[in-house]
């Protein structure tokens, strides 16, 4: 008999919540009693206490973050020196030493409320890089579940990890997980990378790696899109998606406003694209820009940056009837999203660093086969691994994305629709629920950690890591 789920990310799902990770998980998290855990939205006392949110159709339980830990560990540690170190912008790394010691001092606090919950057969699996120590300190409360941890940015290069106080530590804390489950191939090879500089890692057989007697397999598993879902949604009639103001012809870009994602260039590259242009066409770029961590600096710097672009490229080239740049700096319900991409001739995605990038695939799953658009895909986000049917670009490069968009307003139906079934089959092969289910089936196939009460420790079994042959999978919430 195995035990239940125990899934922790820094943002809890609502009671309705639909995002992708939700839906994968809700299976496996609502049999056998399973839980999610994470931070309420509301600032509160930091104590041991978890608030339970519902219980429908699996328990939500929530811990409070004081004011300061949400300044110190989720705007300062997380999103100021981990976020921009993994999507190589170190020049924008903030150290401070208050960051840091909120991170490790929430989770621990975290650590002992999980440790409130868990019993000795569930699965723990952790998400992303507000929580890397986590299982350090669950097994400094002598846990010895199987644990599980997915990275949904990008895995840091050597170099970047360097930019810590203490490099070593990254090592440190993801060797106390049983599997480490990454985006891409690549983000795998620079994890290995990582544990094959360090004196204290051993490579096993299997290839999984042994660190301080715990032993931890490292895979990629991409994650996707529930693609059945955005199709019916896409698919659904309704009236246009713009109103009575529908342009003509658009291209789409859709991200939070955060400066990996490359928007600026996006915005240069169309105006290039502007100036070379056949005089009979007025494309439009709508960019839909959800505010995103307004309090850091790095983010009001990008949001003003956006502006003075757009605003100038409008003021360049738009006519009484023709806005070339509508800029959208809000959220767009998910419905009307579905239908704006089915819509759009091409969809831009020009991030300068991306773990995935579920817009690409929600993309191709909205097109209609028939008469697709096409997606432009810059070659640094993980989803270009899969998707090598996009036109690839270099995100540096906006004489390249300019003539991309020439390339995708103009061509023929078939090399289109040659290029979305291509497209396509990668999006199915990693639909969200598979995904959930391989890195699962993965973490219960690892050996679960030997806890000493005497602080020594290791997996019973250390080679006895999951199977490394296969490799797919995927995840992620909103
Ligand atoms: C992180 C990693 C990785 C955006 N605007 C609106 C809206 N969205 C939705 C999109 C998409 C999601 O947000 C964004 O997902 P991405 O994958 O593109 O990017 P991140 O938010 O940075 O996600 C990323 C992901 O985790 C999963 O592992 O792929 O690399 O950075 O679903 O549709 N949704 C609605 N209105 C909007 O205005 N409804």
């Amino acid at each position: 008999m195995t035990g239940k789920l125990i899934v922790v990310s820094n943002r809890i799902p609502g009671k309705t919540s639909s995002g992708g990770l939700v839906v994968a998980l809700q299976d496996a998290i609502s049999s056998n009693g399973g839980i999610w855990i994470g931070a309420h939205a509301d600032p509160g006392e930091p104590d041991d206490t978890l608030e339970e949110l519902g219980t429908e159709p699996y328990r939500r339980l929530a811990f409070h973050l004081s004011a300061e830990e949400l300044e110190n560990y989720y705007l300062g540690f997380a999103n100021s020196v981990l976020w921009p170190l993994c999507h190589r912008r170190g020049d924008l790394v903030q150290l401070r030493a208050e960051y840091e010691r909120d991170y490790l001092a929430v989770n621990r606090r975290v650590a002992r409320m999980v440790a409130q919950v868990a019993e000795p057969d569930d699965l723990i699996w952790i998400h992303d890089y507000h929580f890397l120590p986590l299982a350090e300190e669950l097994r400094k409360l002598h846990l010895s579940n199987r644990m599980g941890f997915f990275l949904h940015i990008p895995f840091p290069s050597l170099a970047d990890l360097s930019v810590l106080p203490d490099p070593d530590a990254f090592a440190h804390w993801l060797a106390q997980y049983n599997l480490l489950g990454l985006q891409t191939s690549a983000d795998v090879a620079r994890c290995l990378e990582m544990f094959r500089s360090d004196q204290r890692a051993e490579f096993m057989p299997n290839g999984s790696v042994k660190f301080d007697q715990n032993v931890v397999a490292v895979r990629s598993f991409p994650i996707g899109i529930d693609v059945d879902k955005l199709i019916h949604e896409a698919e659904t009639e309704g009236p246009s998606p713009f109103g009575r103001e529908e342009p003509e012809e658009f291209i789409i870009g859709v991200d939070r406003l955060d400066y990996s994602k490359g928007i600026p260039n996006r915005f240069r590259a169309f105006g290039e694209y502007l100036d070379s242009r056949p005089p009979d066409r007025r494309p439009c770029l709508v960019q839909i820009a959800p505010p995103s961590r307004e309090r850091v600096k790095a983010y009001r710097d990008i949001t003003f940056e956006l502006e003075e672009i757009a605003g100038r490229l409008n003021g360049e080239h738009a006519a009484l009837d023709w806005t070339p740049i509508r800029y959208i700096h809000r959220s767009v319900e998910r419905s009307r999203l579905a239908r704006l991409y089915r819509r759009a001739r091409a969809c831009l995605v020009t991030s300068l660093a991306d773990g995935m990038n579920l817009v690409a695939k929600e993309y191709i799953a909205a097109q209609d086969p028939e008469d697709p658009g096409v997606l432009i895909l810059s070659r640094f986000a993980g989803a270009a691994e899969d998707m090598q049917d996009a036109l690839l670009v270099n995100p540096y490069d906006t004489g390249e994305i300019a003539r991309a968009i020439a390339q995708a307003l103009d061509m023929p139906l078939a090399e289109r629709q040659r290029r979305y079934r291509g497209c396509m089959a990668a999006v199915r092969d990693t639909d969200v629920s598979q995904w959930s289910k391989s890195f699962l089936a993965a973490l219960r196939r690892c050996t679960p950690t030997l806890v000493v009460r005497n602080g020594a420790r290791g997996s019973a079994t250390p080679d006895a890591g999951p199977d490394q042959r296969a490799h797919s999978g995927d995840i992620y919430a909103e």
